[in-house]
């Protein structure tokens, strides 16, 4: 299934044949990480009480399982491990070090999705010549994470990392699928191991309840070596807007600056909330509704809209503004109650968790939005 572009060179159909999805057995609920946080908060204000009562410390105040069910949507949230996190001196998760010749924990993770989504395309790993590893935070530096998934896979071909926040997924399905449309590469992987625990500032009540660990995996290749069930990629949208609303200071400089290696609360993720929820909806509506509008489409077109899970009122609110009414129910599904943020994890987790019951022919769109600021999308036909 390919046909001439304007200069005479083949172009192809690229579709999404596979997805995959690896989360961590264990979990956290809302109950068991309030509790540990005001563990956390009382322990905090006695050995700051000299401080607080001189007023130059904040007193902690408690963290309520209520408040984030209802701020948010979310009940619990699935970890790479619960060690460190309970710990009320400490408050975030323990890992062991890995020595250089072990799979770096991304990949270990990336292996787990990978398998899955390649095992659904019926794809070898050997046949994939372009791996993407996109997530909101690398675990290091150098060597890109994706060369090592790569070479532990046994594909061909070439490799790299990519952040872009919370829609490093999408925007990697965009490059992806034009390297795929114009011939330059057959089969692409994108991983998405999104460790979101390492890099949430667990002792802040105002983000503690918002992430969680997960890993996704999404296979393309051209339409026509699909092997089975699959959804074609109509067209890619991805839009950027700088904001410091959401923001994580962590970088390689920070030995090189005064008070750079303390532990400072800008090191880990921070937002401002209530201001990306307002800023966020328009843009993200509008990005979606402008979208449909290029592909000469109206919202009623569309069966399915995989929105980031980052807070359930936030979709809610989103999905009546693209369609004009109330989503019905499993339209915009929600996967928060029990997975959390994951990141870029989350709008593909929605995907591969609730595309069952679609109809060849039918329409829908993934999007996602986070940090940058930064919304993707990626309109699909079920073939
Ligand atoms: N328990 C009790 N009270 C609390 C708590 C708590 N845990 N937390 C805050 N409060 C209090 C506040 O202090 C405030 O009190 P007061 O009114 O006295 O000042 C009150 O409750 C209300 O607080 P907020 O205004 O903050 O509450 P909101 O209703 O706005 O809800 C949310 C907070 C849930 C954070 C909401 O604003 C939200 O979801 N906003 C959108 C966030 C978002 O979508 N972010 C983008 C996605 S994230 C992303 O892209 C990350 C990319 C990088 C990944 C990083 C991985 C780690």
């Amino acid at each position: 299934m390919w046909k001439q572009s304007s200069k005479g060179r083949a172009m192809y159909q690229p579709a999404i044949t596979g997805t995959g999805v690896f989360v961590p057995p264990e979990v956290i609920t809302n109950e068991e990480l309030v509790e540990s946080y005001n563990w956390h908060a009382d322990w905090f204000n006695a050995e700051h009480a000299a401080e607080i009562a001189a007023g130059k410390v904040e007193a902690k105040e408690h963290s309520s399982a209520e408040f984030i069910f209802k701020a948010s949507g979310i009940m619990q949230r699935h970890v790479l491990t619960r060690d460190g996190l309970m710990d009320p001196e400490r408050m975030y998760p323990r890992f062991r070090q890995r020595s250089d010749d072990e799979p770096c924990l991304m990949a270990e993770m990336a292996l787990k999705a990978a398998a899955e989504a390649l095992a659904k395309a019926g794809v070898a790993a050997t046949e994939i010549d372009l791996v993407i590893c996109a997530a909101s935070n690398m675990e290091r530096a150098y060597p890109a994470v994706s060369i090592e998934i790569q070479k532990l896979l046994g594909a061909k071909g070439f490799a790299f990392d990519m952040m872009v926040g919370c829609s490093s997924a999408t925007v990697a399905v965009q490059a992806a699928s034009d390297m795929i449309r114009n011939g330059s590469v057959r089969k692409a992987l994108i991983v998405s191991p999104e460790i979101t625990t390492g890099h949430i500032e667990w002792r802040d009540r105002d983000c503690h309840f918002i992430f969680g660990d997960a890993c996704t995996a999404v296979v393309l290749e051209r339409a026509e070596a699909a092997q089975g069930p699959h959804f074609l990629i109509r067209s890619c949208r991805c839009a950027t807007e700088f904001s410091n609303n959401i923001r994580n200071n962590n970088g390689f400089l920070r030995r090189n600056r005064p008070d750079g290696m303390a532990d400072r609360r800008d090191m880990q993720f921070v937002q401002e909330g209530r201001r990306v929820f307002k800023e966020v909806v328009p843009l993200v509506s509008a990005h979606i509704l402008g979208h449909l509008h290029d592909e000469g489409l109206e919202a009623a077109a569309l069966s399915r809209l995989w929105l980031h899970q980052a807070n359930k009122a936030m979709n809610d609110m989103i999905g009546r503004r693209v369609l004009g009414r109330d989503p019905r129910p499993g339209e915009t599904p929600n996967l928060l109650q029990e997975y959390a943020n994951t990141s870029s994890a989350g709008a593909i987790l929605a995907f591969d968790m609730s595309s069952d019951g679609m109809e060849p022919g039918d329409l829908g769109l993934i999007c996602s939005y986070g940090a940058g600021y930064s919304v993707g999308s990626v309109l699909l036909e079920r073939a």
